[in-house]
């Protein structure tokens, strides 16, 4: 538990530094009769498969009530909102009309609307083991852009695809639950192929702004013993360099690219077609090391004993509702890390989702939480990292995938019996931080 506190004014930010807050379709939509179905459909009605025994059916019903969030956002004051496109959802018949009306509604607030083109809610016909889900993945890109670039001027590709494939494909424990372990790399690759290949429908749509949001952190040693170390570079390897080495340096890390499908050397050229930013989504640092030879328990995950490393629980750090240790310096870290990794390859970055869950309305840890994540990045701005936008995950309490309804991400609390939303003390908070960068 963080003591009560109340905030200092936050450092001020560059002008035109962009501040958002993020959300995802599965998780706040509902209204899933109104559309074709996804994967996660199919995964939520698995016995056990959601700790609450729920399924994003009804959510926070945005469908129907994004009046009222569009309404939220303008009260907030932030710059732009980013929201992912359901693909089943434009595979239905009007599902595009939805977007269009969310997209007016947002350009009439004053809010730039930032969609993300997949966050995890794959058509449930498709499967990213096939190379012929990414080029699916940039006609759908072309589709979309069509219709909403005249108003849509900010992209994002693909939402945390090291998380859709870790869980969904190798551990199971997401949509579509299958358990793969390594087996499930080329989930890996033809995601980054459909990124490649949707930055390429985008371009040719006129856009010019265009992103991926991928998870990061720093990954740190349990000890300075060879064996931790080792264990700790190969997760680095696995959540970080691989999904950003060939986005941003055209290469797998060294070993990968052997084990993935196709003709990775040409596809590595689709991958690495240059982006105008790139986003990240911090939450936490890891501890890893040497594997231990037994299954371990993990933020609500069971990771098998095969794995060559051993994910530990980071002390010294007060935790969030879901355990995670908050630890905002490690953002400033890692920003460092990517810099120095990536150098003059590395275009601005956008933190594209941060955030924490955390019970109740009156939300002190949370706004102690974002205060100290902000000035965390600011740090990073003064080391000269060119971060250009922050985005707050989320917007509203919603569908937490695996955890269901127990895990409280937002702003902006829902209630699951009546759907009434109430802003926070953190959403206030947020109000009025924002108000003085003006
Ligand atoms: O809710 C998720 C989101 O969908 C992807 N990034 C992490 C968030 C919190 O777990």
């Amino acid at each position: 538990m963080i003591a009560r506190m109340a905030t200092n004014p936050l450092p001020q930010f560059p002008a035109g530094f962009l501040w958002g807050v993020s959300t995802s379709a599965h998780q706040i939509e509902g209204a899933v009769d109104e559309r074709a179905p996804s994967v996660w459909d199919a995964f939520s009605a698995g016995p056990g498969h959601i700790k609450d025994g729920s399924t994003a059916a009804v959510a926070c019903d945005h469908f129907h009530r994004y009046p009222e969030d569009v309404a939220l956002l303008a009260g907030l004051g932030v710059d732009a909102y980013r929201f992912s496109i359901s693909w089943p959802r434009v595979n239905s018949p009007g599902g595009l009309d939805f977007y269009d009306r969310l997209v007016d509604a947002l350009c009439a607030a004053g809010v730039r609307p930032v969609p993300t083109l997949f966050h995890w809610d794959l058509p449930a016909e498709l499967d990213w083991m096939d190379r012929d889900t990414a080029e699916r993945f940039a006609e759908y890109a072309s589709v979309v852009a069509g219709r909403l670039g005249d108003r849509v001027k900010k992209w994002i590709t693909l939402n945390e695809p090291a998380e859709h494939t870790l869980l969904g494909h190798a551990l199971g424990a997401h949509a579509p639950g299958k358990q793969l372990l390594f087996d499930a790399l080329p989930v890996a690759h033809h995601q980054l192929l459909a990124h490649g290949l949707a930055v390429r429908a985008l371009r040719a749509a006129g856009a010019d702004d265009i992103g991926i949001a991928n998870s990061h952190g720093p990954t740190w040693a349990a000890s300075d013993r060879t064996e931790d170390v080792e264990a700790a570079d190969f997760y680095d390897l696995l959540l970080n360099r691989l999904f950003a080495d060939p986005v941003l340096l055209g290469q797998y890390p060294e070993g990968i690219g052997e084990l993935m499908p196709g003709d990775v050397e040409s596809d590595l050229k689709i991958i690495a077609e240059p982006v105008d930013w790139y986003g990240i989504n911090y939450y936490q640092p890891t501890e890893v090391g040497a594997p231990e030879g037994a299954e371990i328990e993990f933020s609500g995950l069971t990771l098998p004993a095969e794995l060559p490393f051993t994910v530990k629980e980071l002390e010294g750090y007060p935790v969030t509702d879901f355990g995670w240790p908050v630890v905002p310096e490690a953002l400033t870290e890692l920003l460092v890390g990517f810099r120095e990794r990536y150098g003059d390859r590395l275009p601005p970055v956008v933190i594209t989702e941060n955030g924490c869950s955390y019970d109740g309305i009156d939300d002190q840890e949370r706004i102690t939480f974002l205060d100290g994540h902000v000035r965390a990045l600011h740090r990073a701005l003064e080391q000269g990292i060119d971060v250009r936008g922050y985005f707050v995950w989320s917007l509203m309490d919603n569908f937490e995938w695996a955890e269901g309804y127990e895990r409280r991400f937002g702003l902006v609390h829902v209630d699951y019996d009546t759907l009434e939303r109430t802003p926070k003390a953190s959403y206030n908070w947020l109000r009025d931080a924002l108000r003085a960068q003006r």
